[in-house]
């Protein structure tokens, strides 16, 4: 057995300086550990697979990430990890753990995940090896976990068993009260704009410093088609994972970071709005291109029609938060964001369709996320924000 300390002082002097996950009672000591260690940041994700997209966020800008999580959660965190960071090639230490392990005497929900969490690990093409629990374990186990993900640019997983680190008591901060966010609502009721003709409005509108994340499907065609820059990830699969990353990547970053997000994807990890509205990034705004339907699979009503995405934002404790649908409208509302306190969202509706000639990006993901490194990794601006003249 080690102690959440002994994993905490090995895990910090091999570079490990952001975690993440969502809980496990297994799991309860180190995390507990974590949370209680001011110098350390734990983000409480609403689900295992916004975990994963968020750790991969604080990787891009610059963090060596943990992911904490119940191998229940496994099933959760499948999509990011094989379409999230294995085509971008982005490594965490992955630790999830072992309900259900064949002949320990466990909950019957945990009995088939426990018969496949190390297959299932093995067939998303990760590395893994038994969490180290013993002391003279830990480092060498480190030193193996580093080099492995430095080698293949991979998560590499570690399971643990139940009872391999003591107990730990828990002092996190407390949650601090917020003064409620604004809301402006532009609504003009008329023709609704194309996305093409919000992202080239939105490219007008931003400098060259601020991080752009562009959702899964024709949001990040579109983008990448109308222009291509090194500030630009256009985050292929792992649906609904673009608002966690950009969650990861703000917390981690001085710059002005922008999430381009769609009503399907949103809807897919809503959780996620929660987690940015608690963890609260100033320097955050998600815009979300709500045009009822799933456009990139061939325009599926999704069930925005009845969603408030702006009440939801709002009452998930965005700073500010803005609807409408209309191109100038959207420009009103990108003019009131600039300089504002985040996070803030501006959900306009848009029409379905897509532009003619659509590309799609040429830069493979594995490129697109280390040259979006690099970019991060330059001389952070003193006052990053997105520049915007209303026409
Ligand atoms: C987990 C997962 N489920 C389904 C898909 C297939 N898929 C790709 S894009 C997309 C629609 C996304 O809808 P939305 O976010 O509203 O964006 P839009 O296509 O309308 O621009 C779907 C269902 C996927 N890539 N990943």
């Amino acid at each position: 057995m080690i102690t959440a300390d002994d994993f905490i002082a090995h895990a910090t002097r091999a570079g490990f300086d952001f975690y993440t996950g969502v809980p496990c009672s297994y799991l309860t000591p180190l995390i507990n550990g974590v949370l209680s260690d001011r110098a350390l940041r734990y983000v409480g994700a609403a689900s295992e697979g916004e975990a994963v997209a968020i750790a991969a966020g604080a990787w891009l800008a610059g963090r060596r990430t943990v992911v904490m999580c119940q191998n229940s959660g496994l099933g959760n965190a499948v999509n990011p990890l094989t379409s999230l960071n294995a085509p971008f090639a982005i490594p965490t230490l992955f630790i999830t753990t072992w309900r259900g392990r064949p002949g320990e005497p466990d909950e019957p929900q945990h009995e088939v995940m426990g018969r496949i969490t190390h297959d299932l690990i093995g067939l998303m093409g990760l590395e893994q090896a038994d969490f180290p629990a013993q002391p003279d374990q830990l480092g060498p186990a480190f030193v193996h976990a580093v080099a492995r993900m430095e080698a293949t640019s991979h998560p590499f997983a570690w399971v643990l068993r139940k009872g391999e680190v003591a107990d730990a008591d828990l002092d996190q901060p407390s949650p601090q009260p917020r003064a409620p966010g604004r809301r402006e609502d532009v609504r003009e009721g008329g023709a609704r704009p194309t996305r093409s003709a919000v992202l080239q409005r939105f490219l007008d509108r931003t400098d060259e410093e601020t991080a752009v994340v562009a959702t899964t499907g024709k949001c990040g065609r579109e983008l990448f088609t109308l222009a291509d820059r090194p500030q630009h990830i256009y985050q292929v699969g792992s649906m609904g994972g673009a608002s966690g990353m950009a969650l990861g990547v703000a917390l981690n970053t001085a710059r002005k970071v922008v999430v381009l997000d769609g009503d399907g994807a949103a809807l897919m990890k809503l959780g996620a709005l929660a987690t940015i509205g608690a963890y609260a990034p100033s320097n955050l705004l998600h815009i979300l291109l709500d045009n009822g339907v799933h456009d990139s699979t061939g325009g599926q009503a999704t069930v925005s029609a009845t969603v408030d995405f702006a009440g939801v934002a709002l009452a998930c404790g965005y700073a500010y938060v803005a609807s409408c649908d209309s191109a100038a409208g959207f420009e009103e509302a990108l003019a009131a964001c600039t300089g504002a306190s985040g996070p803030c969202l501006i959900h306009i509706r848009i029409a379905p369709g897509s532009m003619d000639r659509l590309g799609r990006p040429t830069v493979k993901p594995a490129e697109v996320a280390r040259r979006f490194k690099a970019f991060l990794a330059e001389t952070t601006p003193s006052a990053p924000r997105i520049a915007v003249t209303v026409s």
